[in-house]
């Protein structure tokens, strides 16, 4: 509009826009213009910190114009939107993905040494955005990277902890919890939208009253608001102009304080009210893979979705088109049921505020929604008690009946003679207290639903879902593996790998097309090739050996063989196996003649990961792995052959120096309990080999790299639950050398005994479920040929290379073009095309 009243001003505008075609010059003037202007200091006064701070409030102004002329790209074609609902986005660091990305690394590298800095010191300076657990989080962080990067006009909804999963410091070998205020100085990776502020109401009560055309309604009232103010994260896609947003919520009271108590000198009941609000985005629940019914942790979920929908809506009503048309605009994506509220809130905005019929209304819903489980795991899956929702959320209580209700008859119908088909399909739980079942209300609010590896979706529509696919069919439940983004996993995290890659192939159009990679094939027997591989190996293993000594000031040595595992320490990961598998190697190892001990391959077995704060066994497993790495890395007789290493704090910007450093990597979950899994994916991209069991994705990254370069092991999943039976019931004998392992940690070899006698009861008298001693002889024997491989360096070569090679189908490109595709029904945006279209009008 300026236009029209005065020409001339366009051109300063676009004269003074941030610049497009960044260059060293434009990048010093900013960053000068940063340090002074934005942080207050001067070239007498700046130290690394600042450095980075004014890097990234540089890369920051970039973001903005590309994520200012993505939306408005998008308005302006008004297409499909696809939105992400996930409670947790473990994004890691900004930084050094955002200067990959956008193609920056370079000119603005040289642009801050000109100016006295190193960008390597720059880089380590951020702190993680650290708002999920695990796999769950880093998977959606994975999956946002995917969608800008493939232009799609997407949107993810999440909530801004002001904490963080915890830091995890170790004392005496104990796990100890540090809160993780990662707020503490400015976020230049967050647009504060001060001005998007929606009331979230809980409490108050339902009337019903009939309308003008004698229908009768319900109105919900007397709640208690509660802000939720935005907070815009831009995600920049690579080698694309598309930058989309995930949109975190923060709470905030709607009043200040209460005046009456205020005016009566009653300050802490003044406040009160505001410190309640205040709690709901606090922090992070710190479990993964366990639901823990907490209230507040119910009014998160409640508080996220009602303010994304609330934001959804009237995004769509901007588009003035009929409200039947909302699934042709609108997508939504659950991921796992955290978010299952929405699908209730949905209805009821349809129903009670835009006054639809509720079956016209229920179409609409189960249209846009779609669901992902990711696990099947009894102690995760999420029911919230029917008393505390009929407090909190009235409404939504009756309707979730109401859903039930309509859904109960439809089976009643089919299936008129199964009234235990009713009660096992039934959302609510007929208990005292009655429970929701969130994954069954999941079910049958939505279109799809997905598990996230082959065998994980077949196993949830032959265990837990079974009753749902007979009576919805085959078609409503699909399988979407998961995928990792290469931009992150390769690229930034394995810099010299990334080289010899586009060196070799000649360009980087591997890292939008990740299948390119099986052109590497060809030189798996080029003798000069494979020297530079191992080199890039050894390179990267030094780097996590200097890292381990900065750390734990233990010394490794880089020629040995890496074999790591880290993820969330679980019963059903097994770590406890893989430490008793150490034990007895090092019991070998000292019964071992200096000559045999020669011939043996030296081993660092390393360790990370958090445990759940509640989680008692988890953390008696840290224990156990420290105090073995404490004898074992004191013990000269066995001459370096050894070495037991925990790595403290483990989190994304830590995966990202050790992942590159495998040799083997662990991922040993008991058949069936391991969704998909996808640090497995990252390591064999990586050129890690993989030591591992029948389960998650582990069978499909078989199935792609072949036999030859995996180690499999152990009972497959078909097998558990027999074999669960006859611990429980026949006694089982324990595999001896498992028996021997145990009876070392009893006689007080690694440290008073009586600590880890819970923990080992877990495999005596807990009837071992996670099914140790059924795998424990199959996994030594894989860890011998782990050994065996290992001492033929050339053939071990080959298999890295051929790994990395035909690790194509993990990208999580073709994870989300098969959601877009199958699931979502939603087309990219070029943003560049349409923007130019636009000039050109
Ligand atoms: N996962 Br449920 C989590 O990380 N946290 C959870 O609370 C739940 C699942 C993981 C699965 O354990 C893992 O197998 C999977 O790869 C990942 O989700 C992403 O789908």
């Amino acid at each position: 509009e300026i236009a029209k009243w005065n020409p001339k001003a366009l051109d300063l505008w676009e004269k003074f826009a941030v610049p497009e075609n960044d260059d060293k010059e434009s990048f010093q003037s900013s960053f000068v213009r940063h340090v002074t202007s934005t942080l207050a200091r001067s070239v007498y006064n700046i130290d690394n910190f600042s450095a980075y701070q004014a890097t990234a409030h540089t890369v920051r102004d970039r973001l903005i114009k590309r994520w200012n002329d993505t939306q408005q790209a998008h308005a302006e074609v008004g297409p499909k939107r696809v939105y992400y609902l996930s409670l947790e986005f473990l994004l890691g660091r900004s930084l050094d993905n955002a200067l990959l990305n956008l193609g920056l690394k370079e000119s603005y590298g040289e642009g801050v040494e000109d100016l006295g800095f190193r960008m390597e010191d720059v880089l380590d300076q951020e702190v993680d955005a650290a708002l999920g657990n695990g796999g769950l989080g880093r998977l959606a962080a994975c999956y946002m990277d995917s969608l800008a990067t493939l232009d799609y006009p997407a949107w993810g909804y999440g909530l801004r902890y002001t904490y963080g999963i915890f830091q995890q410091r170790l004392n005496d070998g104990f796990q100890v919890e540090f809160p993780d205020y990662w707020l503490n100085f400015d976020n230049p990776w967050e647009l504060p939208r001060l001005d998007v502020v929606i009331d979230i109401y809980f409490g108050g009560s339902v009337s019903k009253y009939t309308d003008n055309n004698g229908r009768v309604r319900a109105i919900w009232e007397g709640g208690e608001p509660i802000q939720a103010v935005a907070y815009d994260v831009p995600i920049p896609g690579y080698g694309t102009k598309n930058c989309i947003n995930i949109r975190l919520w923060s709470s905030k009271p709607k009043r200040k304080f209460d005046l009456k108590h205020f005016n009566e000198g009653q300050y802490e009941k003044a406040v009160q009210a505001q410190m309640e609000a205040e709690n709901i985005t606090a922090v992070l629940y710190p479990n993964d893979n366990h639901m823990v019914g907490k209230e507040l942790r119910l009014k998160q979920q409640y508080f996220w979705v009602a303010a994304s929908l609330a934001d959804i809506v009237r995004r769509f009503k901007k588009s003035e088109k009929p409200i039947s048309d909302f699934p042709k605009q609108v997508a939504i994506q659950l991921n796992d049921t955290h978010p299952t509220l929405a699908i209730v809130e949905l209805q009821r905005i349809l129903v009670d505020v835009e006054g639809l019929e509720w079956d016209d209304a229920w179409d609409i819903v189960t249209d846009t929604f779609a669901f992902t489980n990711h696990t099947i795991l009894p102690e995760a899956m999420e029911k919230w008690p029917v008393p505390v929702l009929t407090y909190l959320l009235p409404r939504h209580m009756q309707i979730i009946f109401d859903i039930n209700l309509f859904f109960l008859q439809s089976v009643e119908k089919k299936y008129p003679d199964d009234r235990d088909l009713l009660a096992r399909l039934s959302i609510i739980e007929e208990s005292s207290p009655q429970f929701v079942r969130m994954a069954h209300l999941a079910i049958v609010g939505s279109h799809r639903v997905n598990g996230v590896a082959e065998l994980h979706s077949n196993l949830i529509k032959t265990t837990i879902f079974k009753d749902f696919v007979k009576f919805f069919g085959q078609e409503k439940f699909q399988n979407k593996t998961n995928g990792i983004t290469p931009r992150r996993w390769l690229h930034q995290a394995n810099p010299k790998l990334s080289d010899l890659i586009t060196e070799k192939l000649g360009n980087k159009d591997w890292l939008k097309d990740l299948f390119k990679l099986k052109q590497l094939e060809k030189y798996v027997d080029d003798p000069d090739f494979k020297k530079r591989w191992v080199a890039v190996k050894g390179s990267n293993k030094a780097r996590l050996a200097d890292y381990i000594k900065k750390q734990t000031g233990i010394s490794v040595n880089s020629n040995a063989l890496f074999d790591i595992q880290v993820k969330r320490i679980h019963e059903y990961k097994r770590q406890f196996m893989n430490i008793l598998s150490v034990i007895h190697r090092y019991n070998l190892l000292k019964k071992m003649t200096p000559k045999q001990r020669k011939e043996t391959v030296p081993r660092v077995v390393i360790f990370g990961g958090k445990a759940a704060p509640g989680y008692y066994i988890a953390k008696l497993v840290i224990k156990l792995i420290n105090s073995v790495a404490d004898v074992v890395n004191k013990d000269l007789s066995i001459e370096d052959t050894l070495k037991v290493v925990f790595i403290p704090d483990y989190n994304v910007s830590v995966a990202e120096i050790i992942v590159p450093a495998s040799d083997i990597s662990q991922h040993i979950s008991t058949a069936g309990t391991e969704a998909s899994g996808t640090s497995n994916m990252k390591f064999v991209l990586n050129g890690g080999l993989i030591l591992g069991t029948v389960d998650g994705a582990n069978i499909e990254i078989h199935e792609e790299i072949g036999d030859e370069n995996i180690f499999m092991f152990g009972n497959l999943a078909d097998k558990v639950e027999d074999l669960r039976h006859a611990h429980r019931y026949r006694n089982k004998q324990m595999d001896p050398a498992l028996k021997a392992v145990l009876d070392d940690i009893e006689s007080g070899h690694f440290g008073d005994p009586r600590i880890f006698v819970p923990l080992i009861n877990t495999l005596t008298i807990g009837k071992d479920y996670y099914l140790l001693s059924d795998d424990f002889g199959s996994y030594l024997r894989a860890q011998d040929m782990v050994d065996e491989a290992y001492k033929d360096k050339d053939e071990w070569a080959k298999k890295s290379i051929l790994c990395t090679a035909r690790m194509g189908k993990f990208s999580s490109d073709r994870a989300i073009k098969e959601y877009a595709e199958s699931i979502w029904n939603v087309e990219p945006i070029p943003v560049e095309e349409v923007r130019e279209h636009k000039l050109h009008e």
